[in-house]
């Protein structure tokens, strides 16, 4: 079957360790698609309490182990997100993978960097604290119960609307900072917002989260850059069956 091959697929804000965190999903997507670097985009992981990781989590993991090893010839980028503050020191003893703050890079003559995007955030870089992080959970959890109730589905919508509100700024700010390191493409986490928001003569795009209903990521292919939609097949089979578009993957998108 032909797979579309990228040079770069990003993804972020998979909040292992929650349970509405979708591993399988993004298990599905790192397998199925042909990429020659991973950027895996800050707050992988909802806390660093790993007795949370179930089975699917640590499969997840050790798959991204797997892909690391130098016979792959896949270079795996792993940035760290506000939940997953402190990751750097775990994780390069745990799966032996580099961890970045943010990390720069050069394709088809463009200057691109990865950044989580919690440093765009005031409330949460001024304040790391677990306040911020007790309601940010709050916020992950409460979403996997029913909103039968008036007032949750007011604070569902109140906490959404936080993100949705920030996005520009975060977007205005994330640009000014990649230009002040050259780089005119930014890519950032942290909002679960899926966005692409040109400004300046520069790019802000979001690569969203997979805790919701659209799990959403990036792929970056010459100077092209793609925001997907994750969805499987319609038929629900991996027998690999070509379907009438041939440029298709087997993993969908919007
Ligand atoms: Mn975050």
């Amino acid at each position: 079957m032909e797979v579309d091959s990228y040079d770069v697929l990003i993804l972020s804000d998979l909040h292992l360790g929650s349970k509405i965190s979708r591993a399988n999903d993004a298990l599905h997507v790192l397998k199925e698609l042909d990429y020659r670097r991973l950027i895996l985009l800050g707050d992988i992981f909802c806390d660093l309490n790993f007795r949370r990781l179930d089975k699917e989590h640590w499969r997840f993991l050790s798959y991204i182990r797997k892909l690391s090893n130098p016979k792959r010839s896949v270079e795996v980028v792993w940035i760290e997100g506000n939940h997953d503050f402190g990751l750097s020191d775990v994780m390069s003893h745990l799966v032996g993978i580099p961890v970045y703050q943010e990390y720069l890079w050069e394709s088809s003559g463009i200057r691109n960097l990865a950044i989580h995007g919690h440093q765009f955030d005031r409330l949460i870089f001024r304040n790391n604290s677990m306040l911020n992080r007790f309601i940010s959970n709050l916020y992950l959890n409460i979403q996997k119960i029913e909103p039968k109730k008036v007032y949750l589905t007011r604070i569902l919508d109140r906490l959404g609307a936080r993100w949705q509100r920030l996005t520009p700024r975060i977007a205005k700010r994330a640009v000014l900072y990649g230009q002040a390191h050259g780089a005119s493409r930014v890519f950032c986490g942290h909002t679960h917002e899926p966005t692409r928001v040109v400004r300046d003569g520069s790019e802000y795009y979001n690569s969203g989260s997979w805790t919701g209903d659209r799990p959403t990521f990036i792929t970056l292919r010459d100077r092209e850059v793609e925001i997907h939609e994750y969805s499987e097949r319609i038929d629900g089979s991996d027998s690999g069956e070509e379907r009438g578009d041939a440029a298709a993957p087997a993993v969908g998108f919007a």
